[in-house]
Order: structure tokens, then sequence, then C-alpha cells
């Protein structure tokens, strides 16, 4: 007892007195190998130092800056946005978007979730909705910015939509992107699989089982040339010198979004403006590759999901449907979905 508590004790002591040493501090290089993922982003990567769970972590981040000629009435605060990645895409997938947000002046934030793309690859993690939305906070803080937009697709919609119900102060306005977690799965069936098996599926990915999954579930059975990129980005981290890590931090994420629905929730969010953008052919859930058939026929059907939680929002949400499009609008159609964001 006194020993373990001597060790807690100077585990602590140790990793205040490091603090300020760990992460990679600017101005930061464009390219970088933490996370064991090499792959070029196009603005500067910034670290937060996360002092998280008796570890020190570093969370990988953009932060950019429209340029001096839009600068105009542009405020810090009321002008700034932060887009959140899902499970399988990186800050960076969202760099058409984020040209789209900068020409009018937005300053864009683009964070990678701990255990995904750029940022750490904890060997062990208590991940939860809430652990990453207080992560990814703290960048904010570190930033001073204490009112902003938020925007998040699948993972990140799900975790935007926690971030908003824990800091309603901060949020402006929350645009989900085809967010998981519109239903709950377990509720519905879904059994449960181990984070051990859930690793071993993880450690088999290839080129051909993420172009087969996006092809199914993103892109409604049709695949363009500039897919391609999204799924090479990805398997750089799953073929990265983090490989074996990055695949049980998956398996741990995947069981977190299952056996942390949000789906009763969202009431919560009525008194945000609410901008949910739904492909109408989205059929995502979070477990369904493992369900039996009559499980599997009841899930993901957004073009139910996406209606049914606007009215559980209430009127300040407002609901944009894109009948023919997949879980990933940004992607499949930029032009339309970011004409339906600007509008709005
Ligand atoms: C976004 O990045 C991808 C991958 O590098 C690239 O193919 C695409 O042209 C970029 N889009 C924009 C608008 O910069
Ligand atoms: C944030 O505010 C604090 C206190 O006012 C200041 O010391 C710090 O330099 C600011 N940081 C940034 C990034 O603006
Ligand atoms: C890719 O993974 C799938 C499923 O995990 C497997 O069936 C297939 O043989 C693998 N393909 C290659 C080229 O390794
Ligand atoms: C919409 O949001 C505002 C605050 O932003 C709130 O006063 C109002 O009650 C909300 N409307 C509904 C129907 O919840
Ligand atoms: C870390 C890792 O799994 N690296 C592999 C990446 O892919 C090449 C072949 O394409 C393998 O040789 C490496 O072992």
């Amino acid at each position: 007892m006194i020993a373990s508590s001597l060790l807690v004790g100077s585990i602590a002591a140790c990793l205040a007195a490091v603090q300020a040493t760990i992460c990679p501090q600017g101005p930061p290089s464009v390219d970088t190998t933490s996370g064991g993922f090499i792959y070029t982003y196009p603005w500067p990567i910034k670290y937060q130092q996360l002092v998280t769970q008796h570890q020190i972590l570093c969370q990988a981040y953009m932060d950019v800056l429209p340029d001096d000629s839009t600068m105009g009435s542009y405020k810090l605060p009321q002008r700034t946005i932060m887009l959140l990645h899902g499970k399988n895409f990186c800050g960076v997938t969202w760099n058409a978007t984020a040209e789209v947000l900068l020409s009018p002046g937005y300053r864009v934030i683009m964070p990678d979730q701990l255990g995904i793309c750029k940022s750490d690859k904890p060997d062990a993690y208590q991940f939860s909705l809430q652990q990453l939305a207080l992560n990814t906070k703290t960048i904010l803080d570190t930033l001073n910015i204490t009112s902003l937009y938020i925007m998040g697709h699948s993972m990140g919609g799900m975790l935007s939509a926690r971030f908003a119900m824990m800091y309603p102060q901060m949020v402006k306005g929350l645009i989900m992107v085809d967010p998981i977690g519109l239903e709950g799965w377990k509720a519905k069936g879904v059994p449960y699989l181990s984070i051990d098996n859930i690793y071993l599926q993880e450690r088999a990915s290839n080129y051909t089982s993420i172009r087969a999954y996006e092809q199914a579930t993103y892109y409604v059975n049709t695949w363009d040339p500039s897919y391609d990129v999204w799924v090479n980005m990805l398997l750089q981290v799953y073929n990265g010198s983090r490989a074996d890590i990055y695949a049980f931090d998956q398996a741990l994420i995947t069981d977190m979004v299952i056996t942390q629905p949000i789906a009763y929730e969202f009431p919560l969010l009525s008194n945000l403006q609410t901008l949910l953008v739904v492909g109408g052919k989205d059929n995502t859930a979070i477990g369904k590759q493992w369900s039996p058939p009559n499980v599997q026929a009841i899930l993901g059907h957004y073009d139910v999901l996406g209606s049914q939680t606007a009215q559980a929002i209430g009127p300040n949400c407002t609901y944009v449907e894109f009948p023919d499009l997949g879980h990933a609008p940004q992607i499949q159609a930029p032009d339309r979905f970011h004409k339906a964001l600007l509008g709005w």
C-alpha cells in the first residue's frame, strides 16, 4: 500500500517535472513521424501536451488562420471553427472544407484525436467521449478560444455532440455530418465483441478491406479514384511504426462508441443552433459486421435516423438530407456539401 502510493506520487512528480519538454514544440516542421504516421499535412502541425491518465501524451492539431486579405472584421472568438474527423479519417481529410471556410475568414482548427493519425498512440488508455472532448478542449484553452463553431463527421460528429453537451457555453453552433451514435446499437441487439477480437480485425486491415468498407458505407457502392487518397492515408497509420498499438487503440475506440451511446441525449442540444447533414444512403452502424442478419436489417437507416434525430433536438436543428449520398457527403459531393454548410 505504502509502496504503491509512493510509486503513484513519484510518477505524478515525474510527470510534472518533464511536462514542458515531451511534445515537439513550434515552430513545427510540416512533416513529422509522430504517432507512427508519415504523411505530409498541408499546414503546420502543433502538439498539445496532455497530462492524462498517468501519462504524458501529445495531441496533434492544425490551427490555420485566414490570410490577411480576408481578415477584415474578423474577430478571433466569433469566427473560429473546429473540425473533428471520424475514426477512419484524419484532421487533414478536412483540407478542402478548411479552404472553403478560410476564404470568408474563419480560423480553422483541426485536431487529430488521441490514438489516431499524428497524435500519440497510448499503449493503454481509458477512451471515453468525455475524455476526448476534455483533451480537445485543452487545445482550445491553450489557444484562448472560448467561443466557436464545431463540426464533426462520423465519430467526430458523435464527439462534437458530447463536446456541446459538456461545454454548451463555448459552442456557438454545432454541425454534425453523418454522425454515428444516432441509434443505440447494443439496445438494438448488436452482440458484444471483445476488444481482443476487434483488435484482430483491425490488425488484418489492408487496402482491399478498407476500400470495401468505405465503398459500401461512404460512397454508395461507387468508387472515384480521388477516394484512394484517404484509403492510402489510413494505410500509412495501419502500417506505420505504431501499427500494433494503433490497431489496439482503434479497438478501444470502437468499444467506446458501442458502450457509450448518446442517442438518448439529443434533446440536451435543444438550445443550440444545430445543423445536421446526412446522406440518405448512409448505412453505417458500428458492430453491424458481427451482428446476425435480423439485427443487421434494422441498423444504419440514416434516411430515418437523420430526421428522427433532428426532431429529438428540436426546432433549433436545421436538417439537410442528401438522399443520394452516403456516409461522407463532404468527400463525395463537396460542392453540394459546402453550399449547404455556408448557406446555414
Ligand atoms: C486535399 O488533400 C488531398 C490529399 O492530399 C488532395 O488530393 C486534394 O487535392 C486536397 N484538396 C484541396 C482542396 O486542397
Ligand atoms: C492566452 O492568454 C494568456 C493570459 O492572458 C496569455 O498569457 C497567453 O499568451 C495567451 N495565449 C495565446 C496563445 O494567445
Ligand atoms: C485483406 O484483408 C482481407 C480481410 O481481412 C483478407 O481476406 C485479404 O486476403 C487481404 N488481402 C491481402 C492482399 O492481404
Ligand atoms: C432554441 O434556442 C434558444 C437559445 O438559443 C432557446 O431560447 C429556445 O428555447 C430554443 N428553442 C427550443 C424550441 O428549444
Ligand atoms: C509496420 C508495418 O506493418 N510495416 C509493413 C508495411 O508494409 C510493408 C509492405 O508493404 C511491410 O513490409 C512492412 O512490414
